[in-house]
C-alpha cells in the first residue's frame, strides 16, 4: 500500500464522519419543544403546530390533564396524563390528533394538534366523541384549519 491509498482511504472515512454528524445535527436542529398551557377552562393554544418529532409540553397545572380521543388512523394514542402534572410527548405520524382535558371534556376544555401539516384525517375527527359545548367548538376549531 502507498501512502497515497493511505490519504485516499483516511479522506473517504473523514466524508462519512462529516455526513454521518450533519444527518445528527439536522435531525437535531429540526426538532423543537412546543408547550402548551392548561389555564382555567382552556389549553393555549387550542390547535397547536407541530413538526413531526417535536417535544410537546403541556406545563403543570392543578385540576387538568391530557387524554387523547383520536388521531391518525392506525397510530397508537398516547397514555392519559396524570392530574396535576407535566407531560411530554412526541408524535411521530403526520395527522391531526383530538384530545380533552378529562374533568372538563364537557365544557369545551378540548384541544387539536396538527403534526405535518397534514389534515387529511379532518372528516374522521369531526366524527370522533365530543361532550356537551365541546360539541360545537370542535367544529369550530375544526373548520380554521
Ligand atoms: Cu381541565
Amino acid at each position: 500500500m502507498t501512502k497515497c491509498d493511505i490519504n485516499i482511504n483516511l479522506s473517504r472515512v473523514l466524508t462519512m464522519v462529516a455526513i454521518i454528524a450533519m444527518l445528527f445535527f439536522v435531525k437535531i436542529g429540526l426538532s423543537e419543544e412546543l408547550k402548551v398551557e392548561m389555564l382555567d377552562k382552556s389549553y393555549a393554544p387550542e390547535i397547536l403546530y407541530s413538526h413531526v418529532g417535536d417535544k410537546i409540553i403541556w406545563l403543570k397545572s392543578k385540576g387538568h390533564n391530557v387524554e387523547f380521543v383520536a388521531g391518525p388512523d392506525s397510530v397508537s394514542l398516547p397514555k392519559r396524563s396524570k392530574m396535576n402534572k407535566q407531560y411530554d410527548i412526541v408524535l411521530e405520524k403526520p395527522g391531526i390528533y383530538y384530545y380533552w382535558c378529562t374533568p372538563h371534556k364537557g365544557i369545551g376544555m378540548i384541544g387539536l394538534i396538527v403534526v405535518g401539516g397534514d389534515t387529511s384525517n379532518k372528516a374522521a375527527i369531526a366524527e370522533a366523541k365530543a361532550f356537551g359545548k365541546s360539541k360545537k367548538k370542535l367544529a369550530s376549531m375544526l373548520e380554521k384549519l
